[in-house]
Parts: C-alpha cells; structure tokens; sequence
C-alpha cells in the first residue's frame, strides 16, 4: 500500500485540559484552548503492508519500547477498524521537539499519526474527524490539528468532542518564551496527575467551573488581539491547574524552586510595565507569554538571576499538513 508522511505542531493551552470524564475516549471535564506552535512539530511516515507480522516502529530512527509500542498498534487498531483492513503498519516518526525543551510532544506525535495513518488506511477524513481520532491517542493531539488559536469543546460523546480553530493565521505579535528548568522525564506523568487532581483535589469541581468560565472570555481576548486580558488569563487558570494538584491526596508538584524563580520574575517584569505572563504545563518548565519586542528585555533579566538558564522562543504554527510519498 501506499506510504502518507504528515507534519503536526504541539501546541501549549492557554485554558488547560486537566481531567477526563471518559478515560477511554479521552473526554474532557473542561472546553480548553490553545496556541500552536511554528517551532516544533512531529514529521510521521506511515505505510501499511501485508507483509508485516506486527506493527514496525520506530522514532528517531530507535525502535519504541513495549509499552509505547503498544500503545501505538491500540491507536493504530482505530484506523484499521474504520478503514476494514487488518494488515499491519511501518511508522517512522521523526521529531523536532527538542527533548530538552520539554514540550509536550503527544500532541505533535498523536496528530501526526491520525494524519499519515488515516490516509496510509485510505481514509480520507475530514480535519473535525481528524480531531476527534487524534483525541483517542492523547487529548492534546485533538488540538494539533489545527494551527493558530485553537478550542477543544469538551462536548459529551466522541462526536461533540472536537477542536476547531478560532484563529488559524496569527497576524497580531504573540509569542511563547520556553524557559527550561529541567530535561528530566517528569516523575507523574500528565494521564495520571490529572486523574489523581481529578479525584482528591477538593476544589475540583470549582476548577472545572472556573475554567469553563474563562472560555468567553480568552475567546474575545483572542479576537481582540488583547495580549493583556490573553495573559492574565492564561497565568490564572494555569496556576489554578497547578493549584488542584498541590491540594490533591497525596499532593504532587510540578513547579520547583526555579520555575517559581521565573514566575516571580514574569511578576516583576509586569509591575515594571512590561506585558508577561507564565503558563506551565505537566512539569517545571515556565512559558513565559510576550510581545517579541519584549524578547530582550525579557532574556536579559532572565539571565540577571539564572545565568545558566536556556530559552527557546516559539511562535504561532500552522496546522497539520499531509503528503503522498
Ligand atoms: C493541556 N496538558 O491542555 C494540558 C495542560 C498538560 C497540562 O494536555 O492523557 O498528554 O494523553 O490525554 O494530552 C497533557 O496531557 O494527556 C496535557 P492524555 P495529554 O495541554
């Protein structure tokens, strides 16, 4: 059969998505909106063959492990239901996250998968069902499909589920400033830190309707191009996520000494009048929202307290983009 590569782009959420309400279909307790970025994305070459004896995988050119092997045949055998074939699949993956900036590279990877595998299967999906099938695979990928500013409504089933784009070109100045803190794997994974803040934390239900809350709003600070209200929203709902996790039973912690370093100094930079904001995700690394006028100043009083510190600037990316081999 015919080889298909796609190229997808990991996004960072702006409103996060922290709990499922369906664990297998990956539905969320929040609608959850994103920005996806130009720099790092997941290029995925997918081929079924009837010569196969099992699902051939490789990335970075290295054979997966068991587990994440399997967990890729599991998402695989999505497309093989929907397409009626049960050969199996060559997946050559290829990223460009570099690993030491600790984005999360799910979402690039999921979505680039549905992408080339659905069209390797002969599928020719609609991008909304492209979202919904690389929800299956980790619910950030649902957003990946698109580029820009984009919205996973939580929805109820697996067809109201999806992301959509609510801006695709970004032609206003926004930017992500990724400060590493640390390379390491994290300790709690995020499938397994959100299930534990779902269940112990005992403001959770207040999050979920918080953060709903916030969806209008970030969608009109988005339209408006109103970097302001964008940040200060994003910093709130991503301390509030990170918040459920402290209060949890046990409580785990994502953010260290340093990352907290760097939001007190995102604090500072703003009483000084500068427009900075921090979101975090499932680990220590802080993105710091920006104007790229600001890039300097910003670097500059970075370096003043952490003078070893490494930065990597992103801005807004494109969707995903499949081809023929
Ligand atoms: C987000 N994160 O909205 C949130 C904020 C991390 C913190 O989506 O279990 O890898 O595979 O659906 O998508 C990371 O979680 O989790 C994530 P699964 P995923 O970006």
């Amino acid at each position: 059969m015919v080889a298909f590569t796609a190229r997808a782009h990991t996004n960072i959420a702006l409103l996060k998505y922290w709990g499922k309400v369906d664990q297998q279909l990956i539905i969320p307790t929040t609608t959850s909106i994103s920005l996806t970025l130009d720099e790092f994305y997941t290029e995925t070459t997918v081929e079924f063959d009837p010569a196969l004896p099992n699902d051939q995988i490789t990335l970075d050119q290295q054979p997966l492990k068991e587990k994440d092997r399997h967990k890729i045949s599991i998402f695989l055998n999505l497309i093989r239901t929907q397409a009626q074939i049960n050969t199996f699949a060559r997946v050559q993956s290829v990223n460009h996250v570099p690993t030491a900036a600790g984005l999360a590279s799910s979402a690039s990877a999921f979505a680039a998968l549905a992408g080339a595998g659905s069209a390797a299967a002969g599928l020719n999906l609609s991008q909304a069902d492209l979202s919904r099938l690389a929800r299956q695979g980790s619910g950030s990928a649902s957003r990946s499909i698109f580029g820009g500013f984009v919205q996973w409504d939580r929805g109820t089933d697996h067809q109201t589920s999806v992301a959509h784009p609510l801006q695709e070109n970004v032609d206003w100045p926004i930017q992500l400033l990724t400060v590493i803190v640390s390379d390491q794997p994290k300790k709690i994974n995020s499938r397994g830190g959100m299930q534990n803040a779902m269940q112990n934390s005992p403001f959770y239900q207040n999050w979920v309707e918080r953060s709903n809350g916030l969806v209008k709003p970030m969608q009109t600070a988005i339209n408006q191009h109103d970097l302001a209200t964008l940040g200060t929203i994003a910093e709130q709902n991503a301390l509030e996520m990170h918040a459920q996790n402290m209060v949890a039973n046990p409580p785990f912690f994502y953010l260290t000494d340093i990352s907290w370093q760097i939001i007190n100094l995102v604090q500072d930079l703003r009483q000084s009048g500068l427009q900075v904001y921090a979101t975090m995700d499932a680990g220590p690394n802080v993105k710091i929202i920006s104007h790229p006028d600001d890039t300097p100043t910003i670097k500059s009083a970075l370096f003043k307290i952490l003078p070893e510190i490494s930065i990597q600037v992103a801005t807004p990316g494109p969707g995903l983009t499949v081809w023929q081999n």
